[in-house]
């Protein structure tokens, strides 16, 4: 029955209900694409670290930070999924071992340029498909896909994956990034299509 259950929650070709397959790799954001300074940008990391410091890495520091490569779907609640996608980046893993966090943090805010945030769980940010991209199947993100960093969130929809990333905040309580303040799930789990703030049960999120 477990089974059943499976199949009738999955669609067609093993996506994520609701989903179809795309070809190509569609642009989709709100607001302007962020023009790249290599001697402005950097990566920091700040909130709730076990030293309380907070930590910055320049364009050149994180570039030669440990790298991996991960496969991963992609699926925007707009309702298409790019499949088998390979992304080369750095782990959160080795962005925590760096950059110790606190032991009552318990979830992060990725930030990105203009403003634009995603909030996860720690287990969402840890997962081992999730990665700070610069790279997808081999060739480097272009400016549009979130050149020079961007987050990709495999088991969540594409949201939680803000590109231009510039900074990680360590949460002690759960906060709303930008689109879970403008009526998007806070989990975002595509296999149980939990697309809008009012399919939320209790516990899903923190008070509005
Ligand atoms: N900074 C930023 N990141 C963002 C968004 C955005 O509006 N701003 N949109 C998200 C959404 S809804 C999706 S589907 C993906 C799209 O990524 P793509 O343009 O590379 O396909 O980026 C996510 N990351
Ligand atoms: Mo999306």
């Amino acid at each position: 029955m477990g089974q059943e259950e499976n199949k009738q929650a999955s669609g067609v070709d093993g996506l994520p209900p609701g989903q179809h397959p795309q070809r190509g790799w569609p642009v989709l954001h709100y607001g302007p694409v962020p023009r790249f300074r290599p001697e402005a940008w950097d990566f920091q990391v700040f909130g709730a670290t076990a030293s309380g410091e907070k930590y910055s890495w320049d364009h050149a520091g994180f570039s030669a930070l440990p790298r991996v490569t991960v496969h991963g779907d992609f699926h925007c609640v707009t309702r298409f999924t790019m499949v088998g996608n390979e992304w080369a980046g750095v782990t959160p893993a080795t962005i925590l071992g760096l950059a110790p966090p606190a032991p009552s943090v318990t979830h992060v805010m990725v930030w990105a340029e203009y403003g634009y945030s995603a909030n996860l769980r720690m287990a969402d940010f840890t997962a081992p498909d999730t990665v700070l991209a610069t790279h997808r199947n081999g060739e480097q993100l272009t400016v549009e896909h979130g050149f020079p960093l961007r987050l990709v969130v495999p088991r969540l929809y594409a949201w939680k994956g803000p590109k231009w990333v510039r900074a990680i905040e360590y949460m002690t309580a759960d906060r709303r990034g930008f689109w879970e303040e403008r009526g998007y799930h806070n989990l975002a789990d595509p296999w149980t299509e939990q697309r809008y703030t009012y399919q939320e049960s209790p516990g899903d999120g923190p008070e509005h």
